[in-house]
């Protein structure tokens, strides 16, 4: 097989990289990295040591692709399958690029900063950081509530990568700072991304590692 994607099921990145694989159909070997084993962290950190995944290795190219959005544009370009996710024309393109990195850089990052600071040790938490963060996601949510009062998907009428970012920051999002009662249209918005069957398969895959997410 010519494609190799690392990553971890319950990552949100990977599952932004995971639901554009189904959407294409694209053939894949999955490789679950797991940055709690020794081994394993060894193992990707030669591949790719940045250390964060999703990374993609397509060897018939031989070329290693790390950074969600990148590898989803290069899948778009080189193993299209049934919907390529982005645009030919460069001005939807640009418009699929802006929401896709305000969904990594809006809502993915602050829920993420979240969700890390559960996980630091007693006495070296960052109420500061937390609190800022809060405050971005409202800020985020107010403006995608608005967007989505007349969109059915991120840009309009077509699926494209900007939803595969929009699904997984949402569910985390949702699980940190609650959208559901304050934002229907995002609640709406993100009912229709559970029942689209790519973001279906990858909840159903993530499901058995949710145990391990730190509710607080
Ligand atoms: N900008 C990167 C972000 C990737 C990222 O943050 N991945 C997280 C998992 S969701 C990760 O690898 N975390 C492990 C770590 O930071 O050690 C992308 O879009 O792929």
């Amino acid at each position: 097989m010519t494609l190799t994607v690392y990553l971890h099921p319950m990552s949100s990145f990977c599952q932004k990289v995971l639901i554009a694989l189904y959407e294409s159909g694209a053939a894949f070997e999955p490789v679950i990295v797991d940055l709690g084993n020794e081994t394993s962290r060894g193992d990707f950190l030669k591949i790719w040591p940045i250390g964060k995944f999703p990374v993609l290795r397509d060897e018939a190219r031989d070329r290693l692709v790390p950074e969600s959005s990148i590898i989803i544009e290069y899948l778009a370009l080189h193993h299209p399958g049934r919907s390529a996710l982005m645009s030919a024309d460069a001005e939807t393109a640009r418009d699929i690029r802006l929401l896709d990195r305000f969904y990594d850089h809006y809502v993915s990052e602050p829920m993420q900063k979240i969700v890390g600071d559960r996980l630091r040790p007693a006495g070296q938490r960052d109420a500061f950081g937390v609190a800022a963060a809060r405050a971005g996601l409202n800020t985020a949510y107010a403006l995608i509530d608005a967007q989505m009062a007349t969109r059915t998907w991120a840009l309009g009428a077509d699926f494209t990568m900007a939803d595969c970012s929009a699904a997984p920051a949402l569910f985390y999002a949702e699980k940190v700072q609650p959208f559901r009662g304050q934002y229907p249209n995002i609640a709406a918005y993100f009912d229709r991304l559970q029942q689209r069957p790519s973001y279906a398969r990858v909840l159903c895959e993530a499901e058995p590692y949710l145990k391990i997410f730190p509710e607080e």
